[in-house]
């Protein structure tokens, strides 16, 4: 019988990297990247965004169909000679491809490729990012949205993207049990038929409608239940600001200023613990201002999983939560780099998807791998519970 030592001491031989295109939740194509070795295939699709910040790094380097060829191309015994056999080696391959590929590639080939590793050395791929994971993230799911994730009803719909409850139940299975109490209990409040890009509800009413409303559930679900939730938004700032924020519903037009003295009110007066993206994403300064508030004020657009803006807004005291988006940056080294900083400066982990999904569930391990503190997924719809099943298995200690 071969020792553990010797298993983990074995080459892994990459056979193929094979790259195709699929499709994503809204029916737009995106890469799929196949590693295969003598244990089997290994697959990750990357999702896409459509509130996209301006500081994300570019998903194709050209565009989809040259990174699908430039890695099909990819020799296998090359990426062998690198010998890859633990998380940092990424960089080798990285040195390969740099500047070649885009985001969205270089996400699916490095987590895909750390899927075969992990099987190697007989681990889940959470196991062997790190395994020394003691609480798992906590879900946070989108209820209600508006902004560039909905179409709206006849012609109306909020300002902002997402309105977010968080469960404090004290397992994985129990947060996801009250958020779909939740996401029911909304499609009574609103009569909606409609579901937007991420399976929360379509609605015309406004911002502040639709938080009085999250406040009716939030104390329906106390009641009946006796289940805390807390409210979050993703204001999402960037897609209607130009020079000044541009409300449509109702019609306004806020200086950067108001719209600091504006989300202040809206932290007060909706209790919110979790405010995303409230401005623009140059705004720095205006984040710093936000966060003497009682409340997770959380950089997405504003950071985009890179460690060079993560350092400027922990400099400036900009944050004390930040969105991790795979794809945003490419580079798994990067993503552990940014939540690796964030711990150390105190501030809050939060994994996410993207609007535009598949049935990828590679950040569910990120989230448990790297130790984050939330988890950004949804909960309607196939491409939003992936995640959460998987969680779950995580959370019961069952295998793939
Ligand atoms: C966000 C995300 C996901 P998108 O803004 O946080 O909810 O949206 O993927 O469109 O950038
Ligand atoms: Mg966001």
């Amino acid at each position: 019988m071969r020792k553990k030592v010797d298993i983990i001491n074995i080459k892994m031989i990459i056979k193929k990297v094979i790259a195709k295109r699929v499709k994503d939740s809204r029916g737009e194509a995106t890469i799929q990247i196949i590693v295969q070795t003598s244990d089997g295939k290994f697959k990750t699709s990357a999702p896409s965004g459509k509130s996209v910040g301006k500081y994300e790094a570019k998903p194709y380097a050209r565009d989809l169909n040259s990174d699908i060829s430039i890695i099909n191309n990819l020799n296998a015994k090359k990426i062998n000679s690198l010998i890859i056999k633990k998380f940092e080696d990424l960089t080798k391959l990285e040195k390969v491809v740099k500047n070649k590929i885009g985001a969205n590639s270089l996400f699916a080939l490095e987590a895909s490729l750390l899927k075969a590793l992990a099987c190697e050395n007989e681990k889940e791929l959470w196991q062997f990012l790190e395994g020394k994971t003691k609480k798992l993230p906590r879900p946070i799911c989108n209820i209600i949205g508006g902004g560039v994730h909905s179409r709206g009803i006849k012609g109306k719909k909020p300002d902002f993207q997402e309105f977010l409850f968080i469960s404090n139940a004290k397992t994985i299975e129990g947060c996801i049990k009250v958020n779909k109490i939740a996401h029911r209990f909304a499609y009574k409040l609103l009569r909606s038929q409609k579901k937007n890009d991420e399976g929360a509800w379509e609605t015309n009413r406004s911002n502040e409608e639709v938080l009085e409303i999250m406040n009716v559930i939030k104390k329906k679900i106390k009641k009946k239940f006796n289940e805390n939730l807390v409210i979050g938004i993703d204001a999402a700032a960037s897609s209607f600001f130009k020079k000044t924020y541009n409300y449509k519903n109702p019609k306004r037009e806020l200086s950067e200023n108001k719209q600091i003295e504006a989300i202040k009110g809206l932290i007060k007066g909706y209790n919110l613990y979790y405010v995303e993206d409230p401005l623009n994403e140059d705004d720095f300064a205006g984040f710093k201002e936000l966060n003497k508030e009682k409340c997770f004020i959380v950089g997405d657009d504003l950071t985009v999983t890179n460690p060079k803006r993560l350092k400027k807004a922990i400099k400036m005291k900009a944050i004390n939560g930040v969105i991790v988006k795979p794809n945003q940056i490419g580079s798994l080294l990067k993503v552990k780099e940014v939540i690796a900083l964030a711990k150390k400066a105190g501030i809050k982990t939060i994994m996410s998807h993207r609007s535009g999904e598949t049935e990828d569930d590679t950040i569910a391990d990120l989230g448990v791998g790297f130790g984050c503190d939330f988890i950004k997924t949804g909960i309607y719809g196939l491409v939003r519970e992936s995640k959460l099943k998987r969680l779950v298995k995580i959370e019961k200690g069952l295998k793939r």
